[in-house]
């Protein structure tokens, strides 16, 4: 048994959680390969938040709070890290929370409401359509939510929902671990941060930023900038791996 104090025990009991939310339904296995994707890239952040990526988590607090209908989007991964999280972060920005499967059942939905319901989420629920312009079942969500939405928060988006949202007009941002994912350079705005980490910074900045603040980070957004410094860092990383 792995002592609570060693580094590595954060990472096995999110693994185990994982595991379970996998058996229950909540997590598709698909989900479980992303996770260990995810798992790869933070292994070459240094499992830390960069200064880049906060700048990301203040700018999408600026977006979030200056928005007319801001949207968390959620799946199945994220319901299972971070409903508590997710919680927190739409009483601090006033976004709705939906839920919005790419392996999607009517079961799945109900659970993954209902998990971010007892952690403390208000879900926006009710009649589903097919309104995005995709071929599989992340096209269904609501009409007075996602659709109606502004600005969508997606963490851990598969690149062609992210690309629809975009083509939509929609304001997207993303947070994936990868900053070479096509949803990483096709979002908006990316933050290259692990989950559970990146939320509590944008509630806490959703908090803190002023007017000035927001009107600055908005106007000065450069997605390529801040995916190229989380690129940078991994590298800078790796050039002193055996130091
Ligand atoms: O619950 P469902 O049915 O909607 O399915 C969700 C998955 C995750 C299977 C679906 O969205 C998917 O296939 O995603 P991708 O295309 O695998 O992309 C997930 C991205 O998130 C990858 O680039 C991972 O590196 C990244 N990622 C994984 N875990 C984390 C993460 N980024 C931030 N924090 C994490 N904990």
């Amino acid at each position: 048994m792995i002592p609570k104090s060693h580094p590595r025990y954060r990472s096995l009991v999110t693994r185990e959680r994982l595991a379970g939310c996998a058996r229950s339904g909540i997590v598709s296995w698909e989900g479980l390969t992303a996770h260990g994707r995810g798992e790869a890239f933070d292994y070459l952040l240094g499992e830390k938040t960069t200064e880049s990526a906060r700048l990301a988590e203040r700018t999408a607090a600026a977006m979030l709070t200056s928005a007319r209908h801001p949207v968390i989007s959620v799946n199945g991964n994220t319901a299972a890290l971070a409903a508590q999280e997710i919680a927190a972060l739409q009483k601090a920005s006033g976004a709705q929370v939906e839920v919005n499967l790419f392996h999607r059942t009517e079961e799945r939905v109900q659970q993954i409401e209902d998990l971010l319901r007892s952690a403390g989420a208000d879900v926006f629920s009710g009649e589903a359509e097919r309104l995005l312009p995709l071929d599989h079942d992340r096209a269904w969500c609501r009409r007075e939510g996602m659709y109606s939405a502004d600005v969508i928060l997606v963490p851990l988006e598969d690149g062609d929902r992210c690309e629809a949202l975009v083509r939509m007009g929609k304001t997207v941002i993303a947070i994936d671990l990868n900053p070479l994912s096509r949803t990483a350079r096709r979002a908006t705005l990316t933050i290259v941060d692990e989950l559970t980490r990146a939320l509590p910074e944008i509630s806490r900045a959703c908090h803190d930023l002023t007017q000035k603040d927001k009107k600055h980070l908005t106007e000065s957004l450069n997605n390529h900038y801040l995916l190229s410094e989380a690129i940078r860092e991994m590298t800078e990383r790796l050039n002193h791996a055996l130091d």
